[in-house]
């Protein structure tokens, strides 16, 4: 069955893309994944293709440069989109802080919701392994997209969401420029606009081990703006 495709974004993963590629298909045989990889100068795509040698489910979008995780993913999205027989898209992270056990549980909360978060911040979430600066910055950041929002989401900046993608279909994905968290946060917004119901299913986040963190401080401020720009928009 050809219904769930999972969107592996990458840039500069490859101590960690063949680890989380296995963990994936182990939980959900059933899947495709998609990586999007933004020409990784560490060989991470290189790695992705000795792999789909031996793996039919397994394919990947090969990038010119990088341009940040929003791009890729609406990039991504495209694709996906133009396959009438997926019928759900899961969107992860590929440095192992998202652990692919919890899919299964996401895609059971995904029978009466249309968007799954995987989330840190409803009862029984949580991280490991975070410095205490980015718990706060984290923490704050949820509550004020939440508060200047209006938006009813513990984990508005999750990058792990399960979409049905009649709900991606109806929102309007294709013209925003946003990268980090706010791609993310500007996401589940116009999705939730749109009315789409969301459910949230307790992750506990692993703080990368392998590679490099592509937080920046543009990602941050871009971050901070976004909330009060999906405010003003409406
Ligand atoms: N294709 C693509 N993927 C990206 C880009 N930036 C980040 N990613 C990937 O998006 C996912 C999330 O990025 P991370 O750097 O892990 O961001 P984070 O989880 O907020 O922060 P850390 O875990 O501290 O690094 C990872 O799989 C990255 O490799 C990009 O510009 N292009
Ligand atoms: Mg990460």
């Amino acid at each position: 069955m050809n219904s769930l495709t999972v969107i592996l974004p990458t840039y500069n993963e490859s101590g960690n893309i063949a680890t989380i590629i296995e963990r994936i298909f182990q939980h959900v045989p059933e899947a495709q994944v998609l990586v999007v990889d933004d020409n990784s100068p560490d060989g991470t795509a290189s790695i992705v293709e000795k792999i789909m040698q031996s793996e039919p489910r397994l394919r990947l979008l090969k990038r010119a440069g990088k341009e940040g995780l929003g791009k890729a993913y609406l990039h991504a999205f495209s694709e996906v989109l133009k396959d009438q027989s997926v019928q759900r898209i899961l969107m992860m992270d590929a440095d192992l802080s998202h652990d692919p056990s919890y899919i299964q549980a996401m895609i059971r909360a995904n029978t009466d919701a249309d968007v799954v978060i995987g989330s840190r911040y409803c009862a029984g979430g949580g991280t490991q392994g975070w410095k205490p600066w980015r718990k706060l910055l984290s923490g704050f950041a949820n509550r004020y997209c939440r508060t200047i929002t209006g938006m009813p989401i513990y984990d508005a900046t999750a990058g792990f969401i399960l979409i049905k993608v009649d709900a991606l279909r109806s929102a309007d994905i294709s013209s925003f420029d946003a990268s980090g968290y706010a791609f993310l946060m500007e996401l589940k917004y116009r999705l939730w606009r749109r009315g789409a119901h969301f459910a949230e299913v307790p992750i506990i986040f692993v703080e990368r081990r392998e590679g490099q963190s592509k937080i920046s401080k543009h990602i941050i401020l871009e971050g901070v703006l976004a909330p009060w720009k999906m405010r003003l928009r409406r």
